[in-house]
C-alpha cells in the first residue's frame, strides 16, 4: 500500500482532532492508539470492499472457519505489517514525537480464547488471508474474554477482563446482517395437499444475533477477509417479550463470557446455548449468501466449506440440515449429501474429559427441532452401519447413548474430513481414540500438523532477530518461510553466531526490564532462560519442571559452589477456575519462587518468575527471550502444541518428550539440536494397559527423588501445607497419573546436558541457529494451504 510519511502525519493529526477535538500532543496513549487504529481502518476499507466484491463476482468457493475461540492478540502492528506500512507509520509517529510501540501497547489484547486452540484459529485467519484464500472466521463476540489472572498470596484470583472498555477500533457492527436464533418452543408437523410434510416451530424464544466484522488483512497482497463475531441482543420490536430484568439478562448472558476452560467442560447449559447461537447465526448468514448466487442447491458444497474447530461448533451440522429441510424443503438425502460434503472437522484432543457430551434432555428442551434431526441422523447411521459392522462396533459409534449426545460422533458422521493436529496425534486417533470410526470411514481421516505465523511470532515479536535475518539471508523468508533454511549455511560462521547471541541478549534484557518493573524481581540476562508457557494442566507437567528446580535447589543448599548453570525459570499459565489441582500447582510454584528467590545461599543461581496474566502479548515478550523451551507433557497427551513452534522459531532449544508436534520438530531439527527424554507414547499406552506402574516404589527406591518429594510435606516450603500434601499424595500415593516420577531421571539427565551445551557458547548459538533455520515448515501458511488443497478444495486467488 503506497503511503507517504508526510501524508501520514497530516492524516493522523487530522483524524485525532476530528475524534477528540484537541491536538494529539495532549492526548493519552489510548487516544493516540484509537486515532491511529481508526485511520488505519479507513486505509484498508477499499481493499476490504474490493475483496468481497471480487469473491461475489467470481462466485469463488469460500471457507468459513467456525471457532468458539479466537486469540488475535493486539492487531495494530499486525495490520501495519501486513499492509506494508509499518516503517512509514513508525517514522511518521517518530517525527511527531511518538513511539509506535508505546502507542501499540495501549491496545487491549482481546483474550477471546483459552490457549492453543484459539491462537491457532487466529494464526489460521492470518494465513488464510496471506496465502490469498477466500476464507472467513465465525465466532462469538464475548463481552468478557478469558479472566484476568492476579496472584494474591501466591493464589490465582480471577478478575473480569473488560476488553471493550475503550473502543474496539477494528470491529464494524453490521446491524443489517443480523439474524434470529431460536431456542425452545414446540415442534409440530402438518401434511400439505401435495403430501409434503411441513414443520412448524412455534413459541420459540428468539434472540437477535448481531455480527461484528473485523478485517483479516493478507500480507502484502491486497486481500482482506472477514472475521465475523456474533453478539446476542433483544430483537428490535420484540422488547415486549423481554419485559423483565431476568429475561433481558438471559439474552445478555449468551455472549457475556468465554467459558474459561479448554479441557474440562462443565457449566453446561449456557455453553450449549453459546455453541448453538454462533453456529446457527453463522450457517444462516452463509445460506443467505449462497442464495444470492442463485445456484442450484446441489452446488452448495462447491461454493462453501464449513470447518468446525473442535466439536464446539458441531451443531452447525444439524442446523444446516434444519435449514435445508425445513426452510428450503430439500429431501433428507439431498440435505445430508450437501451437509456432509460441506463440513469438515478438526479434533484437538484425546483426553476423554475434553470430549463434549450433552445430556439428551438438555438438547431436547433447548433445541427441540435440532434434537429431532440429531435423532434421525443417529437412527439412519445405526441402520446403515449395523449390517456392515455388527451391533457392538456400531453402537459404540452411536451419537446418542445412555442419555447423552456425543458431539465428536456427530462431527465425524456429519462431515467428510476428520483431522488431527500432529502426526502422532492423528495416529493415536486412528489407532485408538477414534478407531471405530477409522474402521468405518478410513477415507475421512487425515493429518494436518499445526503451524504458527512467523509474521506475528518473529517479525512483530522479535524485531531484532528479523533485522539480523534480513541482513544475513535476505528477506525471502518473510514471504516464503521455508526459505529460512538458507540460514543453515551460516551454522559455523562465528560472526553470525555472535550476532545471534547479541539478539538473544537484547531480548532477554527487554524481558528482564519488564520483570524488574512489574514484579520487582531482578534477573540476570546472562543466565539461561528456561521457559514453560501454556495452560496449567496436569498432563502438561509443569510439576516435572518444579521437581527439577527443587533438585537444583537442594544441590545448591548442599554445596553453594555446586557447578550449575545459572538459570531463570519462567512460567506463564492460567488454570481453569474450577480446576483445583492446577490452582494448587500455581500456588506451589509461587511459594517455591518466594523461597528460592530470597534465599541468600542460592545466590541468584536460580530465579523463578511466574508472570501474571499470561496471554498473547506477554508471549510476544517472553518467547524471543527464551533459551530453553519446555515441552514436557506425557507422551501421547498433548495433541500438538504450538508454543513449541513459536519458541523454536525464536531460537530456543526444545527440551521435550516425544509428544505432539515435538516429534516433527525433532525430525526437522535433528537429534543434536534438541533434548529428548522420557517415555514414548506406546510405552505409556503399555503402562496403562498392563497396570504395573507403581509410583510409590519409584519414590522408595530413588533417594534423590524421595528427598525432593519430601520437601512438599516436611514444611521446607512455607505456606503450602495443604497444596504440598495434596500434590505429594497425587504423585506418590495415588500412582502419579502422568508418570512424572518415571520420567524424572531422564529429565534431569537432559537438563544436565543442556547445562553443558549452554556453557559452550558457540555450540549453543549453533543449536539456536539450527532451530530457527529449521522452523520454516511449521509456518501456518503451509498448514493452511494443505487444508485448502486437501480438505476445503479451494485455491489461492490469482
Ligand atoms: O491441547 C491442544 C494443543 O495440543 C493443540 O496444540 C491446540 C491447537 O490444536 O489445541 C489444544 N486444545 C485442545 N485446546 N483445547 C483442546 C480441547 O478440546
Amino acid at each position: 500500500m503506497a503511503f507517504d510519511v508526510q501524508e501520514f502525519k497530516k492524516e493522523f493529526q487530522k483524524k485525532f482532532e476530528e475524534l477528540f477535538a484537541y491536538g494529539y500532543e495532549s492526548g493519552s496513549k489510548t487516544e493516540q492508539y484509537i486515532a491511529l487504529g481508526d485511520l488505519v481502518r479507513g486505509l484498508y476499507s477499499d481493499d476490504w470492499i474490493q475483496t468481497v466484491t471480487d469473491y461475489n463476482k467470481k462466485k469463488e468457493k469460500q471457507v468459513f472457519y467456525f471457532s468458539m475461540e479466537f486469540l488475535p492478540g493486539r492487531m495494530l502492528k499486525s495490520n501495519l505489517l501486513n499492509m506494508g506500512i509499518m516503517d512509514c507509520v513508525k517514522q511518521g509517529l517518530e517525527e511527531l514525537g511518538l513511539d509506535l510501540d508505546e502507542v501499540a501497547r495501549a491496545e487491549v489484547d482481546p483474550a477471546l480464547g483459552n490457549g492453543g486452540l484459539g491462537r491457532l484459529a487466529s494464526c489460521f485467519m492470518d494465513s488464510i488471508a496471506s496465502t490469498g484464500l477466500a476464507g472467513n472466521g465465525n465466532g462469538i463476540r464475548y463481552r468478557y474474554g478469558l479472566f484476568k489472572q492476579k496472584f494474591i498470596n501466591g493464589y490465582q484470583i480471577e478478575l473480569p477482563e473488560n476488553w471493550l472498555r475503550n473502543r474496539n477500533v477494528w470491529e464494524v457492527r453490521k446491524e443489517n446482517k443480523a439474524v434470529i436464533v431460536r431456542f425452545g418452543g414446540d415442534v409440530s408437523f402438518t401434511q400439505d395437499g401435495d403430501g409434503k410434510l411441513r414443520v412448524h416451530h412455534e413459541n420459540t424464544r428468539d434472540i437477535l444475533a448481531v455480527p461484528y466484522d473485523t478485517a483479516q488483512i493478507g500480507y502484502n497482497n491486497g486481500i482482506i477477509n472477514n472475521l465475523r463475531l456474533w453478539s446476542a441482543e433483544i430483537p428490535y420490536g420484540d422488547e415486549a417479550h423481554f419485559s423483565t430484568e431476568e429475561q433481558r439478562e438471559e439474552v445478555k448472558r449468551i455472549t457475556e463470557v468465554l467459558y474459561p476452560d479448554d479441557s474440562n467442560y462443565e457449566g453446561r447449559l449456557l455453553r450449549v446455548q453459546q455453541e448453538y447461537f454462533f453456529s446457527s447465526a453463522g450457517v444462516q448468514s452463509i445460506v443467505r449468501y449462497f442464495k444470492q448466487l442463485k445456484l442450484d442447491w446441489s452446488l452448495f458444497p462447491d461454493k462453501i466449506a464449513i470447518h468446525i474447530n473442535d466439536t464446539h461448533p458441531t451443531l452447525a451440522i444439524p442446523e444446516l440440515m434444519r435449514i435445508l429441510l425445513d426452510e428450503e424443503e430439500l429431501t433428507w438425502d439431498q440435505a445430508w449429501e450437501i451437509t456432509k460434503k460441506t463440513v469438515s472437522y478438526t479434533n484437538h484432543t484425546i483426553l476423554q474429559e475434553a470430549m463434549e457430551r450433552w445430556p439428551e434432555t438438555m438438547i431436547s428442551d433447548l433445541l427441540p427441532r435440532i434434537y429431532q434431526i440429531i435423532q434421525e441422523i443417529n437412527r439412519r447411521h445405526i441402520d446403515k452401519k449395523m449390517p456392515l459392522y455388527g451391533e457392538e462396533l456400531t453402537q459404540r459409534t452411536a451419537i446418542i447413548a445412555n442419555g447423552q449426545i456425543k458431539m465428536a460422533n456427530l462431527a465425524i458422521i456429519g462431515s467428510h474430513s476428520v483431522n488431527g493436529v500432529a502426526k502422532l496425534h492423528t495416529d493415536i486417533l486412528m489407532a485408538d481414540t477414534l478407531h471405530d470410526f477409522y474402521v468405518m470411514y478410513p477415507q475421512k481421516f487425515n493429518n494436518k500438523t499445526n503451524g504458527i505465523t512467523q509474521r506475528r511470532w518473529v517479525q512483530i515479536a522479535n524485531e531484532n532477530l528479523t533485522e539480523m535475518l534480513d541482513e544475513t539471508i535476505g528477506t525471502e523468508w518473510k514471504s516464503d518461510p521455508e526459505e529460512i533454511k538458507v540460514l543453515k549455511a551460516h551454522r559455523d560462521n562465528k560472526i553470525v553466531l555472535d550476532k545471534l547471541e547479541q539478539v538473544k541478549l537484547a531480548n532477554k534484557k527487554r524481558f528482564a526490564d519488564y520483570v524488574l518493573k512489574e514484579m520487582h524481581i531482578e534477573i540476570d540476562p546472562n543466565a539461561l532462560f528456561d521457559v514453560q508457557i501454556k495452560r496449567l494442566h496436569a498432563y502438561k507437567r509443569q510439576l516435572l519442571n518444579v521437581l527439577h528446580i527443587l533438585d537444583r535447589y537442594l544441590q545448591l543448599k548442599d554445596d553453594p559452589k555446586a557447578n550449575l548453570q545459572k538459570r531463570v525459570f519462567i512460567f506463564g499459565a492460567k488454570a481453569a477456575p474450577s480446576y483445583y489441582y492446577a490452582k494448587q500447582i500455581i500456588k506451589l510454584i509461587n511459594a517455591i519462587a518466594d523461597l528460592v528467590n530470597n534465599d541468600p545461599a542460592i545466590n541468584d543461581k536460580i530465579k523463578i518468575v511466574f508472570v501474571e496474566n499470561y496471554g498473547v502479548s506477554l508471549a510476544e515478550l517472553i518467547i524471543p527471550a527464551a533459551d530453553i523451551s519446555e515441552q514436557i507433557s506425557l507422551a501421547g497427551k498433548e495433541a500438538s502444541g504450538t508454543s513449541n513452534m513459536k519458541l523454536m522459531s525464536n531460537g530456543a532449544v526444545t527440551m521435550a518428550t516425544l509428544d505432539g508436534a515435538n516429534v516433527e520438530i525433532r525430525d526437522n531439527v535433528g537429534d543434536e539440536n534438541i533434548f529428548i527424554f522420557g517415555l514414548k507414547s506406546d510405552e505409556v499406552q503399555e503402562y496403562y494397559r498392563n497396570g504395573v506402574y507403581n509410583s510409590r516404589e519409584i519414590y522408595e527406591k530413588n533417594p534423590r527423588l524421595k528427598r525432593i518429594l519430601n520437601l512438599l510435606i516436611d514444611g521446607s516450603i512455607p505456606g503450602v501445607e495443604t497444596e504440598g500434601r495434596d500434590i505429594f499424595d497425587s504423585l506418590v500415593m495415588y500412582n502419579d497419573e502422568y508418570f512424572l516420577l518415571k520420567d524424572f531421571d531422564g529429565y534431569l539427565q537432559a537438563q544436565y546436558e543442556a547445562d553443558v551445551a549452554f556453557s559452550d557458547r558457540d555450540r549453543w548459538n549453533r543449536m539456536a541457529l539450527m532451530n530457527i533455520a529449521s522452523s520454516g515448515p511449521f509456518s501456518s501458511d503451509y498448514t493452511i494451504l494443505r487444508y485448502a488443497d486437501e480438505i476445503w478444495k479451494i485455491k489461492p486467488q490469482s
